[in-house]
């Protein structure tokens, strides 16, 4: 497998994460490029570092002021009286009062859905890169079928204007974009990360050239918590090309794959040119966030699902976080995915 990747990923380094009032370590650590890496190259993967194809293709997807305050937020700290290692805000505007202010403290609440995605220095080429990898991931797969990339930190969380769920450029998003450029016609999302792809969803939920499949937990009492429920199926043109396969806590390898399945049907009805796969490993039994209990075989069985429908495919990484099995599922996800082409 071609795996696109950048050492720029391992320069994003949230130490700290607010949860229920205290800190804790953050989640989705620098260690998961590494570890990520390790693996793919362990298991006799083809590592390259995409070239750089600029902003165009992250401006296809994301509002041009939303990218700007990503990339510069960094330079202007000093904006912000008493800054410390990284930007982050308590105030958040609500959708009633989202007028744009001209300060980086109010910008930052009117980009960012929460506290969980921190700007320090090395943030930016982070995210630049990891969007590099998702757009070198595209153009392979159109052109040999299928890719690899290693984006870290992940996209799917991300809106066209918002950060969140320590998701800041909406990779997958961005590949599907690509993609449906590239090919000159309709491109299909299928994400199985643990959470629902909600930056995803929004992004495309009034394109009918993009249909987006989320399998998921429940987010009645999980995060996003506000987006992800059966009964949101697109708006506009858009409307039948979203659909949500939410799945209770817990549920294991049978209900998840066949969630999966019914996903690759709802795929296969609107013949698209491409797929997307935002590759979550986060619904392993053993992910210290998830809800869900697919194990090792579970992962092996959906890549060759995937696989088998035949499409040009772009695998871009999403959650998954540290434990021993989360490079095990993803040297199993590819080498099933591979065998089954
Ligand atoms: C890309 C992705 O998978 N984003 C997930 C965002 C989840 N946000 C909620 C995280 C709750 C963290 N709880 C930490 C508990 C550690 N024991
Ligand atoms: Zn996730």
């Amino acid at each position: 497998m071609r795996i696109f990747h950048t050492p720029d990923s391992g320069r994003h380094d949230p130490e700290h994460y607010w949860r229920r009032g205290t800190p804790i370590p953050h989640p989705e650590q620098a260690a998961r490029y590494a570890i990520l890496h390790d693996a793919a190259r362990s298991a006799g993967h083809d590592l390259v570092v995409p070239g750089d194809h600029g902003l165009d293709p992250v401006r296809a997807v994301h509002d041009p002021g939303y990218v700007a305050f990503l990339a510069e937020a960094w330079a202007r700290r000093t904006e912000m009286p008493g800054i410390g290692d990284e930007i982050l805000t308590g105030v958040f505007a609500r959708p009633q009062m989202h007028r744009k202010p001209a300060g980086l403290l109010g910008l930052t609440g009117l980009y960012m859905a929460d506290t969980s995605t921190p700007i320090r220095a090395g943030t930016w080429p982070a995210v630049y890169g990891s969007a590099q990898c998702a757009v070198a991931a595209a153009d392979a797969a159109l052109a040999a079928g299928h890719a690899y990339a290693l984006c870290r930190p992940p996209g799917h969380h991300a809106y066209a204007e918002s950060a969140g769920g320590f998701c800041f450029l909406n990779n997958s998003a961005i590949a599907a974009a690509r993609m449906r450029a590239a090919a000159g016609g309709p491109v299909a999302i299928l994400d199985i990360d643990v959470h629902h792809g909600n930056g995803t969803q929004g992004i495309f939920y009034a394109h009918a050239d993009v249909l987006t499949v989320s399998v998921h937990a429940d987010p009645s009492d999980y995060f996003p918590f506000y987006a992800g429920y059966a009964d949101e199926a697109g708006e506009g043109a858009g409307l039948g090309f979203n659909r949500n396969l939410p799945l209770p806590p817990g549920s294991g390898d049978a209900p998840w794959l066949a969630a999966v399945e019914a996903g690759l049907a709802a795929v296969a009805a609107c013949r698209p040119r491409g797929l997307v796969v935002a590759l979550g490993l986060d619904a392993s039994e053993d992910d210290p966030i998830g809800a869900l209990r697919v194990t090792r075989a579970g992962f092996a069985a959906a890549a060759e699902r995937i696989a088998r429908a035949g499409l040009p495919t772009a695998l871009i990484q999403e959650g998954g976080y540290l434990c021993a099995a989360l490079p095990e599922n993803l040297t199993a996800f590819l080498g099933a995915f591979e065998a089954a082409r």
